[in-house]
């Protein structure tokens, strides 16, 4: 059976429902802090579950019959830099209670998102490579840092088969994201829906890496089914599919709604976003297990806009 803990977050959300659709509601237990997404709750096998709790997720792997676990639960960004020390605990530790439940053969596979947030000032800003310098300046950047540390000792060490992906900026309109730079590239949409204006907490020239969901989500279940003999990279890969900044969205926006406007007031996020790249290199991923993106800004767009005008005016 499957675990992902951290469910009812925005990729969470997401990975739960196209794992079920592979693998059969009954086949994938969806858990997390709390209920919040009652939907997601009532949609299948779901348990509270703290991530920061071994002796929890341990039962849990062994009551529910668990082999592959999708570590999904973490403090993102802009929270990580208001709560340090929570963020490296929930962070760090979930990741040692699923490796170390790995290293003893409890559970046979696991995937753990990392991000370009591993990526510091002194990273090459133009398709940054797979191997590089990572100098992060964010809690959570350190935390994935150290996190894609430990992934490729466990896995080089203890034959443990944890495969991650340095996700970019995920866009999505199933879930809301929670505490990331990279948030307002989701909040616009529903705004432009909303109120046909925004004002963006980054400044209009922030080129940021950033994907769909859907395409975010293909690449995780595209990883975790390739053979092991394929995965070169047991640290966690590049991934890349779009790079644009917020005038970027907002022109994709006005192509569809004519009167949309977009001021911009920077926040403490400004500092995070800088110091992260502008574009990213995944030619490993995509010469390893065949990856490739379906979804550029415009089609985005026009799927977000779409979707997002139906939640709002049914
Ligand atoms: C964040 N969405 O903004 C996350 C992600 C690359 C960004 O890690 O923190």
């Amino acid at each position: 059976k499957i675990l992902i803990i951290g469910a009812c977050g925005q990729i969470g959300t997401e990975l739960t429902l196209k794992l079920r659709e592979i693998h059969g509601v009954d086949n994938v237990i969806a858990s997390d802090i709390n209920t919040r997404k009652l939907d997601l709750v009532n949609a299948g096998p779901f348990v509270i579950l703290d991530a920061k709790n071994f002796n929890a997720i341990k039962d849990c792997c062994i009551n529910h019959n668990v082999d592959t676990v999708y570590l999904m639960a973490a403090l993102l960004s802009a929270t990580g830099e208001k709560y340090p020390m929570e963020a490296w605990d929930l962070n760090m530790n979930s990741l040692f209670h699923v490796l170390n439940l790995a290293k003893v053969g409890q559970i046979k596979k696991v995937f753990w998102p990392s991000s370009i947030a591993v990526f510091g000032p002194t990273t090459p800003r133009e398709n940054t490579p797979q191997h590089t310098i990572c100098e992060p300046t964010t809690v959570y950047g350190i935390t994935k840092q150290v996190g894609e540390r430990w992934c490729e000792y466990y896995h080089d060490k203890y034959g443990v088969d944890v495969r991650s992906l340095r996700y970019p900026g995920i866009i999505s309109h199933k879930a809301m994201p929670g505490g990331g730079t990279t948030d307002y590239a989701v909040e616009i949409y529903h705004e432009a829906i909303k109120e046909k204006k925004y004002e963006s907490f980054l400044s209009e020239n922030t080129k940021l890496p950033m994907m769909f969901m859907d395409d975010a989500i293909a690449a995780t279940t595209e990883l975790m089914a390739a053979p092991p003999e394929n995965i070169t990279i047991r640290s966690s890969y590049n991934l890349s599919a779009i790079s644009f900044t917020p005038q970027d969205v907002a022109n994709s926006i006005k192509a569809e709604i004519p009167e949309f406007t977009m001021t911009y007031n920077p926040d403490f996020r400004q500092a995070i976003a800088d110091s992260w790249p502008s574009s990213i290199d995944d030619a490993v991923a995509r010469k390893d297990w065949n990856w490739d993106h379906q979804f550029n800004l415009s089609r985005m767009t026009e799927v977000m806009l779409k979707n997002l005008h139906v939640k709002y005016n049914s």
